[in-house]
């Protein structure tokens, strides 16, 4: 019994010391993961060095613009890209701003998800001479003084050119201002700069016209799923919805999605118009076949352009507050095979 009780001795003392051990090794493991290790990159290389904070990728845009930014800011061309995805957090682009300026990089581009609270992080990088370039969307204009500039697309006028095109749509059907227009909006991510310039533009057109009655604007956030649940709602509380304007594709095909499980039918040739903004590959296409009656286009390849301001800063040359990418208005009549093959996001 006597031998059993060593032996078992031994055996509690060997499990105990293996799991001292693991826990140790387990500990030491997540002290090291949470130091986060910030050198001063920019001292080390003669690359230019710019961090870029995108906030998010909630949508087909968001992912070609990302790819538009990394595809030119790369060694060969002469930068060390430092890419942060905030995943539609504010706080998490304020957190990669800071890390940013700690490691003294040489320029910050950043996609403001929302306009407001910037001030604060854009004094720090202005005193730590760090020159910051908005991309995509903009921050509120009190806060703009703090960016050197601005690269993207004119959401107000993206929503009166959908204006427009509904007033023609409209002309063309033969409606008249006695009729009742009955419109539902999806809009973006609250507090957006772009959902907030294209209902603005949208609006102002459709202030002109007593006959359009806006039934609802609702947020759905620029992503398919939320399009969709929204639009649900729209179809369960109103009986007689003439057109669906959408602030994105993803919101769109969400809502298209919708709209046909409740039997109803879209685009060219249904009863509900739907226009649409981005001009995605795949939304294109939907246009191609009628399913969407207008996509007005918001390009989000800026990565050329911002490439552009920072050689110019990098030559100590002025730049232009704001420099706005190129962009057209989609329809059945001028998706042509040859667009939906150029078409590279
Ligand atoms: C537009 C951009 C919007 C796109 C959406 O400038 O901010 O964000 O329209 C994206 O697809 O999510």
């Amino acid at each position: 019994m006597r031998t059993n009780w060593k032996h078992n001795e031994l055996i509690v003392i060997f499990i105990l010391t293996v799991t001292i051990f693991l826990a140790v090794f387990v500990w030491g493991l997540g002290l090291f993961t949470d130091i986060e290790e910030e050198p001063y990159v920019s001292e080390e290389t003669d690359r230019i060095v710019v961090g870029v904070s995108q906030l998010g990728s909630e949508s087909g845009w968001r992912t070609a613009n990302t790819e538009s930014v990394q595809s030119v800011f790369t060694t060969e061309n002469g930068y060390f890209l430092l890419f942060s995805n905030a995943r539609q957090k504010q706080e998490n682009q304020i957190k990669a701003i800071r890390s940013f300026i700690s490691q003294r990089v040489d320029y910050i581009v950043f996609a403001p998800v929302v306009e407001n609270g910037w001030r604060t992080v854009l004094q720090e990088a202005k005193e730590a001479g760090i020159p910051v370039i908005m991309m995509d969307r903009k921050v509120e204009a009190a806060d703009q003084d703090l960016c050197v500039s601005w690269v993207g697309t004119d959401s107000r006028q993206e929503g009166v050119k959908a204006g427009r095109w509904l007033e023609g749509h409209l002309r063309k059907e033969g409606v008249t201002e006695e009729e009742d227009v009955n419109i539902v909006v999806l809009t973006g991510t609250e507090g957006a700069s772009s959902a907030i310039g294209r209902s603005m533009g949208f609006a102002e057109v459709a202030h002109k016209h007593a006959n359009w009655k806006i039934l609802e604007e609702k947020c759905a956030d620029f992503t398919s799923a939320k399009g969709k649940e929204v639009m649900a709602g729209f179809l369960r509380k109103y009986s007689d919805i003439d057109v669906v304007v959408s602030q994105n594709d993803d919101m769109t095909f969400g809502a298209i999605e919708a709209i046909r499980e409740a039997g109803r039918t879209v685009g060219v040739y249904g009863e509900i118009s739907i226009i649409s903004f981005d001009a995605v590959h795949d939304a294109l296409e939907m246009v191609a076949d009628g399913t969407i009656n207008v996509d007005i286009e918001c390009n989000p390849n800026q990565g050329e352009y911002l490439s552009q301001v920072i050689s110019m800063l990098e030559k100590g040359q002025e730049v232009e507050k704001d420099y706005y990418v190129e962009e057209d208005i989609f329809t059945i009549d001028n998706v042509t095979e040859e667009v939906l093959q150029e078409r590279n996001y």
